[in-house]
């Protein structure tokens, strides 16, 4: 019998009814069949990381637990991606949705299409602060020390939708 993992998912979207994608999108994530146990972070709005000419952003993290393998986890983001539309317009840019795969597990992994933790997520309190909904003493093994990157970021959000 495989472990199940413990995974950290980003939503994140800024087209189209924002709110609606990333409620919608956790729901899929909580019914598929290779996640369980999922649960959704308070849900933020902020100002767009990257070209300003877009509109604000909304902002979850979802947390959930999957046999799957890392880059089986990232083919099933991008097909909800796909399924809510998502165009890729251009870099940092608008997206109806966006899926990240923020941690799994304790890895460290350097591939060509996954880099886990995610790149940028230590610099960005649209991820830290909703994982700290989730993750209340932020003890991770993998060398990461979230408490002090989430000390030296502002509060820069507005609460939409108060989550666990
Ligand atoms: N990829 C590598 N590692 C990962 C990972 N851990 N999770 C690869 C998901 N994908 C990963 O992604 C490009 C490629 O990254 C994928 O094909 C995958 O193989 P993308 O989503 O198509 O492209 P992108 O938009 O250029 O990059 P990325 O990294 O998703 O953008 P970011 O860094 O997420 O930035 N401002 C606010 N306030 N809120 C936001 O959510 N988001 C962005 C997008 C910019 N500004 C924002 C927000
Ligand atoms: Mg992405």
């Amino acid at each position: 019998m495989k472990a199940w993992v413990d995974i950290y998912i980003g939503l994140g979207s800024n087209l189209d009814q924002p709110l609606q994608h990333v409620q919608q999108a956790f729901h899929e994530l909580a019914q598929h069949k290779h996640l369980r146990n999922a649960k959704l972070s308070s849900i933020y709005q902020s100002k767009p990381v990257g070209p300003q000419d877009q509109p604000d952003f909304i902002n979850a993290v979802a947390y959930a637990q999957t046999q799957l393998g890392p880059h089986d986890v990232l083919d099933v983001l991008q097909g909800l991606e796909q399924a809510h539309g998502r165009e890729r317009i251009r870099h940092w840019g608008e997206r109806s949705l966006d899926l990240d795969l923020l941690l799994y597990g304790n890895a460290q992994i350097h591939t060509p299409r996954l880099t886990v933790p995610h790149a940028h997520m230590l610099q960005r309190s649209f991820v830290l602060y909703p994982l700290a909904d989730l993750v209340p003493n932020l003890c991770f093994d993998n060398g990461l020390n979230f408490s002090r990157e989430l000390n030296a970021l502002s509060f820069d959000l507005e609460l939409v939708q108060k989550g666990i």
